[in-house]
């Protein structure tokens, strides 16, 4: 782990001495002052304990090719003081198609009933770049496999859907539209089918915050994350997050659901697999935690375990994260988890650190739970995200 991505600090960053005092709502808060919660003991570094269980996919290491493409974020490497993942290591779901010849002059189709232009010019949209913002991605179809590696945080600049729709002028009443993008690869895919499009409510797009990204962490859009634009939809799962963006279709009411929907409605939590797209419920990520990396450690001739964790998704911030070490069938409890600093937004994770004493050796399951019922919490109450180690 190098502490490359410090680069970017001073760049678009807002620092600041406290806390929460000096960004924009839409900056990205970084702690100078990580201090006041980190915890400073002076214990020493025994080793980092690998999470059991988990498989043997290598981490940032580009694999497969096309729709098969994936690279996988190594969330241990996460420095609680800089919550962006440099652009090289975010995680890739999807590689650049290799039958696209994108040209200079990147057109997207408007279709639907429209009093404006049948195709908006990316660089006509150039003017109304703005700076976007963390957010958070992460693939619905994440897992242990990946060791959670297809969940990152990049800071984006674009053109807020609201804009882009109030270009297209789409007839008055307009209700959903259709995002696609192009996704035609040489290579045929063992797991997907080809296509990349998702039906949206235009409020749902407006309410999110939905925007046209054109760059990631300060520079155009890399080639694998959808170059030269793509959709983000903060807090929705990354299916949704069109790559390639060619076309935007105003549709009605009664709009089948795409290929890419049907493909993704059990991993975006429908009840099975919906024929219409207005029947498919907002593809959101719900409240989530998981440790990210286990130390263990010494201090005063005691040996401890340290963990580093993310807390992500949801629609509020919470303060009522638990955290449980279950072995075996034995009875386990759950105990607080303080977040430091406490969690002010939903867009992008938040960190958390525990500090841990095994009571006995063997395998430990890790699970993290919201003790607020009002909060949704689906795949954490499923085991989804839960961790093993091996003490
Ligand atoms: N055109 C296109 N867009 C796409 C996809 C795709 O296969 N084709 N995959 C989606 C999925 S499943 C995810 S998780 C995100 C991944 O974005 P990333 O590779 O930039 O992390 O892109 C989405 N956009
Ligand atoms: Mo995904």
């Amino acid at each position: 782990m190098t502490r490359d991505r410090r680069v970017f600090l001073g760049s678009s960053l807002c620092l600041s001495g406290a806390w929460l005092v000096g960004c924009g709502d839409d900056g990205v808060q970084v702690p100078a002052a990580l201090g006041a919660c980190a915890p400073l003991d002076d214990s020493e570094l025994l080793e980092v304990l690998p999470f059991a269980g988990e498989g043997e996919a290598p981490l940032e290491t580009p694999l497969g090719a096309g729709l098969d493409a994936r690279l996988y974020t190594d969330l241990a490497a996460l420095q609680p003081d800089e919550p962006r993942v440099d652009s090289d290591r975010f995680y890739v779901r999807t590689g650049y198609p290799d039958l696209l010849r994108a040209p200079d002059d990147w057109r997207i189709a408007v279709g639907g009933p429209s009093r404006g232009p049948t195709e908006l010019r990316l660089a006509e949209l150039a003017e109304l770049v703005q700076p976007m913002g963390a957010h958070l991605l992460e693939c619905s179809g994440n897992g242990a496999f990946a060791h959670f590696g297809m969940l990152s945080v990049a800071e984006w600049s674009g053109v807020p859907m609201t804009e882009v729709i109030a270009r297209a002028a789409p007839a008055p009443g307009a209700k959903r539209l259709l995002v696609s993008g192009f996704d035609q690869h040489s290579q045929p895919s063992e797991k997907s089918v080809p296509g990349a499009s998702w039906v949206f409510t235009l409020d749902e797009l407006a309410a999110r915050g939905a925007f046209l990204a054109t760059e990631m962490n300060g520079a155009p859009l890399p080639r694998d994350h959808g170059a030269p634009v793509r959709l983000v939809m903060p807090g929705w799962y990354g299916c949704t997050c069109i790559k390639w963006v060619d076309e935007l279709r105003f549709v009605g009411d009664d709009e089948p659901a795409t290929a890419h929907m049907k493909e993704f409605a059990s991993r975006t939590h429908q009840d099975g697999v919906p024929e219409l797209a207005r029947s498919y419920r907002p593809a959101e990520i719900d409240l989530a935690a998981m440790p990210v990396r286990l130390e263990r450690r010494r201090a005063g001739g005691r040996t401890f375990v340290r963990l580093l964790g993310i807390l992500w998704g949801g629609q509020r911030p919470t303060d009522a994260l638990e955290i449980r070490f279950a072995r075996g069938a034995e009875p386990a409890s759950w105990t607080p988890v303080e977040v430091c600093p406490a969690q002010t937004q939903n867009r992008y994770w938040s960190f958390w650190w525990h500090r841990w004493t095994p009571p006995a050796a063997g395998a430990w399951e890790i699970r993290l739970r919201v003790a607020d019922a009002s909060v949704r919490t689906r795949r954490l109450d499923s085991g989804f995200y839960a961790r093993t180690v091996v003490v």
